[in-house]
């Protein structure tokens, strides 16, 4: 029916039919969202939905939940069991008012519960419109009673089947198969949510049973401490940083004092990046957030920030710490419980109700300042962390804000220093990097200008592994190498752009330059990783020795080579004169593009990176913070240092 014409024909007769359970099986998903796996699953959540609020209400504090052999499901608790009382208006059991009315929430239990989540009390009567048969049992006032119904329809009248002194009640029920696309439970889903809503509900002991053949066994959540073992649970496979996890909850009344609101906050921060919080309301995961959110935000920035200017983690000209920084690698929950929930949004997932914002804002800033005060080891700890994330923050949009820079004048401003090449194609030039200046001006002069181009560096170049990015990015030397080779770095890197498709480190032949070249490779490594990857990084060869006799120059490139050059010469006539070159700098330009230059008589050392992630583990011991491993890492590596590439 189109639906202005039912809106136009709205009347009490028509609100008589709706509270049959017809429009539930017309349209599934407008009560339990689809008719998919999700569908099904929800139909169990909508049963222990109830059994947690009369565990809520105090009545109730173990609820058993099994996948029966035939794939139904049986739901059983352990509080006042269902009113079975003959319903005043209706004429019938309460207990099939519930099972057979929508709308019946709140009807029950003098006023109803206080908190609820899910449908609001129709959840028995959507299952059984959605089930081919339902069975439910009683225990209450010394009797046990059982009704069974089906597709939304009484089958059997509620009748006693004997005494006991338990209370409680239970379901079993069998999905539709003309309703569902799947009518086969996964135990990992129903176990998922399961454990969730025992984190969500401290005390309720959860146990899940798969009866079915080649399935069974059998899980049981029961946590004492909550969201606090939630938070735990989240964290298990990740290192925190500091070791308790920081637990307060609090209680209030709405302003309008209609209604109660609880709020509990759990938390604790690991040394990862990403940040894991989730918000609850009413035990329903707000995955769009809301008003609760909000406040467990807002309180944490502003209480992490007032700690940290009172005890001079931030100096007076610093600025604050973003909400980013402060729950960078932080694993919180924020579970709120409150009377009327308005659920907002396409999904119904984001909290509406605007007063839970000043409570849990109000609750946090108060239990997080007195937790920071008596626990300051930990606190210390926390700031520090907070502190690198915001370090970092400011480095990443420095290390943008140059690389865009680079990319938007694109050649216009290349350093000063650099001597560029007139050929304008990447794929033919070849950029010198070279140590110190002196043998800059000798390069500068020997060179080919049409392919080379030369960019002197003055001594040590920063170490990229312990400096903060924003010094890196402020050093000279690394902004003039960013903007001569014109591609970036980090993430904004594009090899598309790169200049040269040869970029030539030429060090001297000794452990300055050795240790230089270990600086810009650990440089590019970090942050411009495809240049190596790629092939486009070199090492030239300068000459250690150069021998004359005679009419004769020779160079040779190592000590051994030297020797076996001078054995050689020795049965030859004449006085050899020997030259040792201490540096690029004691040779003429002439001799630099003889020796080095060349295209024709150099040779050049193409640098790779055969295995990432242990050139990765190499720099940082080489070049990082810890020096016990450099220290052992080059004892063990010693013979080999002079053939190292990488
Ligand atoms: C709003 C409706 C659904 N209800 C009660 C009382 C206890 C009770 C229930 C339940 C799931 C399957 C086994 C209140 C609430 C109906 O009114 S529902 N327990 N458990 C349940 O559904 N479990 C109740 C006040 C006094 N005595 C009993």
């Amino acid at each position: 029916m189109a639906q202005e014409k039912m809106n136009s024909e709205y009347n009490a007769e028509q609100i008589q039919i709706l509270e049959g359970l017809e429009p539930v099986r017309m349209r599934p998903g407008m009560y339990i969202g689809s008719t998919g796996e999700k569908g099904l699953h929800h139909l169990v959540y909508e049963i222990v939905d109830n059994s947690v609020d009369e565990a809520l209400a105090g009545f109730c504090d173990e609820i058993n939940v099994a996948i029966e052999a035939d794939n139904s499901i049986t739901v059983q608790d352990n509080g006042r069991g269902m009113p079975v009382d003959i319903h005043p208006k209706e004429g019938i059991p309460a207990v099939e008012v519930i099972h057979t009315k929508l709308h019946a929430g709140g009807k029950f239990g003098g006023g109803g519960y206080k908190v609820s989540g899910g449908l609001h009390g129709v959840g028995a009567s959507v299952v059984n419109a959605l089930s081919t048969k339902m069975d439910v049992e009683v225990k209450r006032n010394g009797k046990k009673y059982e009704m069974e119904f089906s597709r939304g329809q009484t089958t059997v009248k509620l009748h006693e089947i004997g005494n006991t002194r338990q209370t409680g009640s239970k379901t079993r029920f069998w999905p539709d198969p003309e309703i569902f696309e799947e009518t086969v439970f996964s135990f990992n889903t129903l176990e998922t949510r399961l454990r969730e809503m025992a984190f969500l509900n401290k005390g309720i002991k959860i146990t899940l049973e798969d009866k079915r053949k080649d399935k069974k066994k059998k899980e049981e959540f029961h946590y004492e401490g909550g969201i606090k073992e939630f938070v735990a649970f989240q964290n298990q496979n990740k290192e925190a940083i500091h070791p308790d996890i920081i637990y307060f909850e609090a209680e209030g009344r709405n302003k309008d004092n209609t209604g109660d609101m609880s709020c509990e906050v759990a938390m604790q921060y690991t040394d990862k990046y990403a940040e894991t919080v989730l918000s609850y309301a009413n035990n329903i995961n707000t995955v769009d957030g809301g008003y609760h959110l909000v406040g467990l935000k807002t309180a944490l920035t502003k209480t992490i920030n007032d700690y940290a200017r009172k005890n001079n983690f931030l100096k007076d000209n610093d600025p604050s710490f973003t909400g980013e920084d402060v729950r960078e690698g932080l694993t919180a929950v924020v579970s709120v419980k409150l009377t009327n929930p308005e659920f907002e949004g396409q999904t119904k997932s984001k909290l509406g109700n605007s007063e839970m914002r000043g409570f849990v804002e109000s609750t946090t800033n108060e239990n997080l300042t007195a937790f920071l005060q008596e626990n300051p080891t930990q606190a210390k700890i926390i700031m520090q962390k907070i502190v690198q994330a915001a370090r970092a923050r400011e480095a990443a949009r420095k290390a943008r804000d140059v690389s865009r820079k680079t990319s938007l004048t694109e050649g216009l401003s290349l350093p000063g220093k650099l001597a560029d090449c007139s050929e304008k194609d990447p794929a033919l030039s070849e950029i010198f990097l070279v140590e110190g200046d002196s043998a800059g001006g000798s390069a500068k002069q020997g060179r080919d200008r049409l392919r080379q181009a030369v960019l002197p560096l003055r001594g040590k170049i920063l170490n990229v592994e312990k400096a903060r990015l924003e010094r890196i990015l402020n050093s000279d030397e690394i902004k003039n190498m960013i903007t001569a080779f014109g591609c970036g770095i980090g993430d904004e890197f594009n090899i598309e752009k790169l200049r040269y498709h040869k970029i030539i480190i030429m060090t001297d032949a000794d452990v300055d330059g050795a240790h230089i070249r270990t600086l810009l490779l650990t440089f590019f490594f970090r942050f411009m990783r495809p240049l190596i990857e790629e092939g486009h990084v070199y090492a030239a060869q300068p000459p250690l020795f150069r021998v004359k006799k005679g009419k004769e120059t020779y160079y040779t490139y190592s000590d051994r080579e030297q020797e076996k050059l001078m054995a050689e010469l020795s049965e030859k006539p004449g006085k050899a004169e020997i030259q040792r070159y201490k540096g690029l700098g004691e040779m003429s330009f002439q001799q630099l593009w003889e020796t080095t230059m060349d295209y024709d008589t150099r040779t050049l050392i193409q640098i790779t990176l055969e295995d990432t992630a242990e050139a990765d583990a190499i720099f940082t011991t080489l070049m990082g913070d810890k020096v016990p491993p450099r220290k052992k890492f080059i004892e063990e590596n010693a013979q080999y240092v002079k053939n190292l590439d990488i």
